[in-house]
C-alpha cells in the first residue's frame, strides 16, 4: 500500500516537473517584452515567462514533459530575437518595428 502510494506520487511529480531556463535575447524594449512573453504563453508547457528588458534575460518556467529548452529557443528565434546561440530568424526580425530590431532606437 505504502509502495503504491509512493509510485503514484513519483509519477505525478515527474509529469508536473517544472524546469527553469534563463535565455539571453536581443530584446530592446517593452514592446519586445510583451511580444516575447505573450508569444511564449501560447506555447505548450510554458508556465511562466518573464523578460528583464534591462539585461535582456528571459526566464522561462516550463513543464519538461511538454517542451524543452531548444524548442523554446527556436520559438524565440521565430519571433525575430536571438536566443543564446540561436540567431534570430531573419525574416521575422526584419518584420519587427524598427525600435525592436537589433541595435534599433534604444
Ligand atoms: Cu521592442
Amino acid at each position: 500500500m505504502a509502495a503504491t502510494l509512493f509510485i503514484s506520487a513519483g509519477t505525478f511529480a515527474q509529469k508536473n516537473t517544472v524546469s527553469e531556463v534563463s535565455i539571453k535575447t536581443s530584446a530592446q524594449c517593452d514592446m519586445c517584452k510583451t511580444r516575447i512573453e505573450n508569444g511564449l504563453y501560447t506555447q505548450k508547457g510554458v508556465v511562466q515567462a518573464t523578460l528583464d528588458v534591462e539585461t535582456k534575460i528571459l526566464t522561462i518556467k516550463f513543464r519538461s514533459a511538454k517542451t524543452n529548452e531548444d524548442k523554446l529557443r527556436l520559438y524565440i528565434s521565430s519571433l525575430g530575437y536571438d536566443a543564446d546561440e540561436i540567431v534570430a530568424n531573419k525574416i521575422a526580425h526584419d518584420n519587427l518595428p524598427g525600435c525592436c530590431q537589433k541595435g534599433g532606437g534604444h
